[in-house]
């Protein structure tokens, strides 16, 4: 028997005490809605939304980082537009907010992306944004939201 198990065993006149079997999924619900609230502040602070995931993304625009390169190196998206950067090489690259490997002064995204995995990000602001890999300085790309 693990030594959990004690503790867990109510005696009879403990039973009253023990916090009921709904107060787990509250918490689990609290939770959530408080890790929504982080996503929607940093909604509203930044110009972008970032997140990092090991699956494929769906939809929306994919740049692939393949052979030590963005592809495509030249992407225009509507404001808003959720661009998933998909790394099909073997080794580790970043998504970074910069050019020829250094990053912009306020960069907004600097990701470590590794094999098979993705970087999402999420722009919301008008302009245009270089993107370079911090470890390979020759990878470059420029995308444009409008
Ligand atoms: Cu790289």
């Amino acid at each position: 028997m693990p030594a959990t198990q004690r503790t867990n065993r109510p005696s009879p006149g403990q039973v009253m005490q023990q916090r009921p079997a709904r107060a787990r999924p509250h918490w689990t619900l609290l939770a959530l809605a408080a890790s929504l609230m982080v996503v929607l502040g940093a909604c509203s602070s930044n110009t972008g939304t970032a997140s990092q995931s090991a699956a494929a993304g769906s939809g929306g625009n994919v740049v692939k980082l393949s052979g030590f390169q963005f592809n495509p190196t030249a992407l225009t998206v509507p404001v808003g537009t959720k661009v998933t950067f998909e790394n099909m090489d073997s080794t580790d690259h970043t998504v970074t907010n910069g050019k020829d490997g250094t990053p912009d002064a306020n960069a907004l995204f600097n990701q470590t992306v590794h094999p098979g995995s993705t970087f999402d990000f999420t722009f919301t602001k008008a302009g245009t944004y270089n993107v370079t890999c911090m470890i390979h300085h020759s990878m470059n790309m420029t995308i444009t939201v409008q």
